[in-house]
């Protein structure tokens, strides 16, 4: 562990100075030991301990995400990763970060289930003088409060799914739509929900009922199936999901129900994993913003960075595209995710 192994060699450093001072004939030359670089045949590899507090494992992007993060956080790359998945509980995230600083690790990256009660036990991590990175999801406490963040800019995805639907099936009458949401206080629910909603505004694309699926595959479907109780198949013109896997539970609500997703009722998601593109090739799914989980590297160089001490961009964003069927297509067979 860096910290606790740097203030080691800096301890017996001092003692030895201290020892050389009392015992020699007031030589100050400092011993030849490894707290001056001197070869005595220790470990001197600088393992740099990570505490990393994901949300859970609640989605195929979820899990392209962590594997991504255990990858970047490697012992040969020079970390021990200290991991916890808090299926999707915000208390027992706060919980496992507190764990993390009890622990003394040398850093903290967590992905945070929901943006607010952040502020008190991120104070706690400055005042152990423990760096924070968020990756992937963002917090409302202030930005002092944490080294820097990478992710994904998920109002301009709400965006960008809410102008191909403009585009592609507004017209005169109404477009009806229900939204799937992901985790209620998220900040990609929050935001792709802001970004299609101004997408939308002023035209025929009209929601007529939005509630949260928890960006799981069994909530999707579940919500599904009672928006097709409440407004029928033929009642229901769009399915917009906050992700893939929503989506593909509204896939399974729709086809139980006897009608075509994809077709009866149009289906657009975001993430553009593996499943998700599939179901895109398949017909199923007719637009699909992608969201990159591939999050790990830069969460590994900031890192890095900052317990160098180097300045570091607060803000980084991770570059995303989008996907109709026929580009899906096209790219499936090589991603990677
Ligand atoms: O869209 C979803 C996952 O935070 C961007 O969380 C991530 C979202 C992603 O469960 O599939």
């Amino acid at each position: 562990m860096r910290k606790k192994f740097l203030s080691t060699i800096a301890f017996a450093g001092a003692a030895a100075l201290t020892m050389a001072g009392c015992s020699s004939d007031g030589d100050t030359e400092a011993p030849d030991d490894a707290a001056n670089g001197g070869d005595t045949g220790g470990d001197t590899t600088e393992m740099i301990t990570v505490g990393f507090a994901q949300t859970g494992a609640e989605s195929g992007w979820r899990s392209a995400n962590t594997e991504a993060m255990q990858a970047a956080f490697s012992e040969e790359n020079g970390f021990e990763l200290v991991f916890n998945a808090a299926d999707n509980d915000p208390a027992a995230q706060i919980s496992a970060v507190r764990n993390f600083i009890n622990q003394g690790v040398d850093a903290i990256v967590i992905a945070p289930v929901v943006e607010d009660g952040w502020d008190d036990v991120l104070q706690e991590a400055q005042d152990a003088d423990i760096p924070v990175i968020l990756e992937d999801r963002t917090v409302t406490a202030s930005e002092d409060l944490y080294a820097a963040w990478v992710g994904l800019d998920f109002k301009a995805e709400g965006v960008k799914a809410g102008e191909w639907v403009v585009d592609e099936l507004a017209g005169d009458g109404p477009v009806r739509t229900v939204v799937l949401e992901g985790t209620t206080g998220s900040a990609p629910a929050n935001d792709r929900a802001e970004g299609f909603n101004e997408a939308i505004d002023g035209s025929s694309v009209e929601i007529i009922d939005s509630q949260t699926g928890d960006f799981t595959r069994d909530g999707g479907r579940s919500v599904m199936e009672g928006y097709i109780s409440n407004y029928g198949v033929d009642g229901i013109d769009l399915v917009y999901a906050h992700n893939d896997d929503m989506g593909l539970g509204a896939i399974e609500a729709i086809e139980a129900a006897g009608a075509v997703p994809g077709e009866d009722i149009k289906i657009v998601t975001i993430d553009a994993v593996k499943d998700g593109m599939q179901a895109l090739v398949d017909g199923k799914i007719n637009f699909i913003v992608e969201c990159n989980p591939m999050l790990g590297e830069k969460a590994a160089e900031l890192v890095k960075a900052v317990l160098n001490g180097e300045e570091v961009q607060q803000v980084n964003y991770v570059e995303d595209q989008s996907f109709t069927q026929e580009q899906a297509a096209e790219v499936i067979d090589e991603r990677t995710y």
